[in-house]
């Protein structure tokens, strides 16, 4: 078999890369090693910025973001029992987030794939790329007993951060930054009403908590949790309860609470590699980077590495040009690390860090009363959280 771009990993990455290949007429597989089913019955992201709405509008994908998603002009940061509203609208000459879960995005560029045509091989076992430092590279994989054999011109790893992409490069190619963050979110989804129209983000003592949504009768919350904790330790009273005591007392009382249908708990973690790119391998979304949730980055991110990596492929066989993937993992980095920091300073400012000392307990506080009473703080949160320019 033989293809223009072979990418490695069916998330959003890998999906939302493929349609924009596609609808430019540029020949590309996609291999996942688990199935669609598997894919689509992950929980993850919920907030896009409008950077990723346009690319899901240029991949044709986006009629349903646009008929379901609910456009938010702000959240709020809860603490001392308060609400701050962080006018997001307002302080940023008129951008928004737009709610709308990974999972419906996923499944909307799935859908517009397969109307397509354009081949998705699921169940794909042992994929590697080989020979990409070289101008012949192929990607290999097992189905059905056989072992298959793709030509192309680039591969794309869009496999997340356990993916074999990272993995396949000379480790003294590559260089990573790491930080764990010393708790995990547990997170539960239920058919419930959200407790206010707006996400709000808590800083309580007993710890960080997040009320978010998938639509207005789907919510979705997270409250920290330590690392070491386990999921058969939460019934969703225990988790219903500790929500409200980490919620001002207006909150708690009208959170309406119900059967959770999903439960897990995800650790947090910062992780950057550079370069992002390898010869004809180029390393896309987690499979590059990871950022904790709290700052809503992450698969705002893969989104932004996408657009980069589709205009530097475009350029090279529409035009001739090699100048957008040569500058792909300048340009990719130069954001990622911008929101790698971004999503640093909410998680340090939103969360209760077991052993902080008194002292960074009070800058702690201290930086969120200047941002909820500084303009320009406020504006720089703001600017940030709706999507730094690509
Ligand atoms: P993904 O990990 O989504 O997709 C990679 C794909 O590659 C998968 O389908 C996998 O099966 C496949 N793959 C892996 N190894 C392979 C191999 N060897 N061969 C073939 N295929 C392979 N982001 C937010 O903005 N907000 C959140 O609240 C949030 N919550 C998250 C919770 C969890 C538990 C996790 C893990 C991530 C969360 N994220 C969140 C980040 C998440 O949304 C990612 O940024 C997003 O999924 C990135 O998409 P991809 O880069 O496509 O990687
Ligand atoms: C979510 O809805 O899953 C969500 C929203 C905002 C975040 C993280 C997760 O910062």
């Amino acid at each position: 078999m033989r293809t223009q771009v072979a990418i490695i990993g069916s998330g959003p990455s890998g999906l939302l890369l493929g349609q924009l290949l596609t609808e430019a007429g540029i020949d590309n597989v996609i291999l996942d090693r688990v199935g669609k089913d598997h894919i689509l019955g992950r929980v993850r992201a919920g907030v896009l910025e409008e950077g990723t709405v346009g690319l899901m509008d240029k991949a044709k994908s986006g009629a349903r973001l646009h008929a379901e998603g609910l456009p938010h002009d702000g959240f709020s940061l809860a603490f001392d029992g308060r609400d701050h509203r962080i006018d997001l609208h307002g302080l940023t000459g008129g951008k928004r987030v737009t709610v709308y879960g990974q999972t419906e995005l996923t499944r909307d560029l799935m859908t517009h794939r397969e109307q397509s045509g354009a081949p998705t091989i699921y169940d794909a076992a042992n994929v590697n790329p080989h020979g990409f430092d070289g101008i012949t590279p192929y990607v290999t994989y097992e189905k059905d007993g056989i072992t298959h054999h793709i030509d192309c011109d680039f591969i794309a790893g869009c496999d997340g951060f356990h993916g074999v992409s990272r993995k396949s490069v000379p480790e003294k190619s590559i260089r990573s930054f790491e930080k764990i963050y010393p708790f995990g979110w547990l997170g539960l989804l239920a058919d419930v009403p959200p407790v206010n129209h707006e996400l709000i983000y808590a800083n309580h003592p007993r710890g960080f908590a997040l009320c978010s949504m998938r639509s207005m009768t789907r919510s979705r919350y997270y409250i920290q949790c330590p690392l070491d904790e386990k999921i058969e330790n939460w019934s969703d009273d225990r988790f219903w309860d500790e929500l409200r005591h980490r919620l001002p007392a207006h909150h708690a009382e009208a959170l309406v609470t119900g059967p959770s249908f999903e439960k897990s708990i995800a650790p947090l973690r910062s992780f950057v590699a550079e370069p992002m790119r390898f010869g004809r391998l180029f390393l896309v979304g987690d499979a590059a980077h990871i950022v904790p949730p709290t700052g809503a980055k992450g698969l705002n991110l893969a989104a932004s590495d996408v657009h980069y990596l589709f205009s530097g492929l475009a350029e090279h066989y529409q035009d001739r040009s090699n100048a957008g993937l040569d500058a792909y993992s300048t340009h990719a980095l130069a954001r990622v690390w911008k929101a790698v920091r971004f999503s640093w300073w909410m998680t340090t400012m939103m969360h209760r860090f077991p052993d902080t000392s008194d002292f960074d307990q009070k800058i702690q506080e201290a930086e969120l009363d200047y941002l909820t009473h500084s303009r320009a703080a406020s504006t720089a949160l703001a600017e940030n959280y709706v999507g730094l320019p690509y």
